[in-house]
């Protein structure tokens, strides 16, 4: 028999509340499709939430699921590239600013991961509507 891997299914959080959410949203889910050996899996529906210890206008969330062949920082680079690519600046000293990207790893298949840059599951995911909704 030819060896297969088997790739844990990676599931994202997207999250926007500045410039144009549902666009945002909707062409990054085709730019995460096209990244390197990865497969867009599945996409919940958009939501419509308001800001959760942030500020601003309403959100527009949403998870994805993918599977990878990349390794959790490589994705996580990727990931970074993105929010930049769609305009993300990052205000020193400001807690959960208003955005017009954030793409969080929620979950890593069964796997837990505990880097400087990566904590996985996501810490926070467990209390946040915005997160539990489209996952479930
Ligand atoms: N993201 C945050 C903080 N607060 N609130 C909503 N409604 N949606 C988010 O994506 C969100 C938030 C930090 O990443
Ligand atoms: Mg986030
Ligand atoms: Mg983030």
């Amino acid at each position: 028999m030819s060896e297969q891997t088997i790739e844990p299914l990676v599931v994202l959080g997207l999250g926007a509340n500045l410039g144009n959410p549902l666009e945002t949203l909707a062409g990054v889910l085709k730019e995460i499709g096209k990244l390197p050996q990865t497969e867009l899996v599945a996409v919940s529906p958009f939501y419509k939430t308001a800001p959760v210890d942030s500020s601003g206008p309403d959100y527009v969330n949403a998870v994805c699921a993918v599977k990878t062949a990349l390794a959790p920082q490589e994705l996580l680079d990727e990931l970074q590239r993105l929010e930049n690519l769609h305009g993300r600046v990052r205000p020193a000293g400001v807690r959960n600013a208003p955005r017009t990207l954030d793409l969080d790893v929620l979950l890593w298949g069964s796997q837990t991961i505990c880097t400087s840059r990566l904590v996985v599951p996501h810490p926070r995911m467990h209390e946040r509507a915005f997160v539990l909704r489209p996952l479930t």
